[in-house]
């Protein structure tokens, strides 16, 4: 289904604290409900002057940033990418292990050597990241790559395939974490739903 303007508030498919103890409920809350929903709120503001956008899913806006009339780019950059990237943070978790189907373990071997070699490095360039931004598992003329983009910067704009986000702004981890970034890495790794990001890879990368 084509979901265009207003956009909803989907509620998390699993419980708050359903990812314990990789990821708290304190953050789980805060993190969906204030900071997902403010994006929300506020990219139907920005859209509730411009009719002539709002049959626009967020995919065609975040693809088309060119064409949007000049005040409404930076809106639209900023809160339609903080809606896709949070969707898709939030989808890419599961409180159930789930593993890559062999298939799609291939691609990241070929990119990566393997798929822990994959995490170290998503892991090193988060470490790296200055600011607010992400680190994505991407596909990159039909490569699978790791990219760095700041605040709400989402891949679809730049041409890519978004995999696997991992969000490191400080909202991400702070509430549980403090400072210590590399913890938060490491547990959120533990609750990736890398079956999903498999099935991912293979529809991204098919012929
Ligand atoms: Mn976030």
């Amino acid at each position: 289904m084509r979901e265009t303007y207003p956009f909803e508030k989907k509620p998390l498919s699993y419980a708050y604290d359903a990812l314990e103890p990789y990821v708290d409920r304190q953050t789980m809350e805060y993190h969906h409900d204030r900071h997902l929903g403010t994006y929300t709120d506020r990219l139907n503001q920005a859209l509730e002057a411009y009719p002539q956008w709002q049959d626009k899913t967020l995919e065609e806006l975040l693809r088309n940033l060119e064409e949007l009339p000049e005040e409404l780019r930076i809106p639209v950059i900023h809160n339609a990418g903080g809606v896709y990237n949070h969707r898709m943070y939030f989808d890419s978790l599961t409180k159930d292990k789930k593993q890559m189907d062999d298939k799609a373990l291939e691609k990241v071997r070929e990119s990566f050597g393997s798929l822990e070699q994959m995490k170290a490095k998503m892991k090193e360039e988060a470490m790296g990241l200055f600011g607010s931004g992400y680190v994505w598992l991407a596909v990159k003329d039909g490569r699978l790559v790791l990219e760095q983009t700041v605040n709400q910067d989402t891949p679809i704009s730049l041409g890519m395939i978004p995999i696997l986000p991992l969000d490191v702004w400080e909202h991400a981890y702070y509430l549980k974490h403090q400072n210590r970034r590399a913890d938060y890495l490491e547990q959120y790794m533990n609750a990736v739903d890398w079956k999903t990001v498999g099935e991912r890879i293979l529809e991204a990368m098919k012929d």
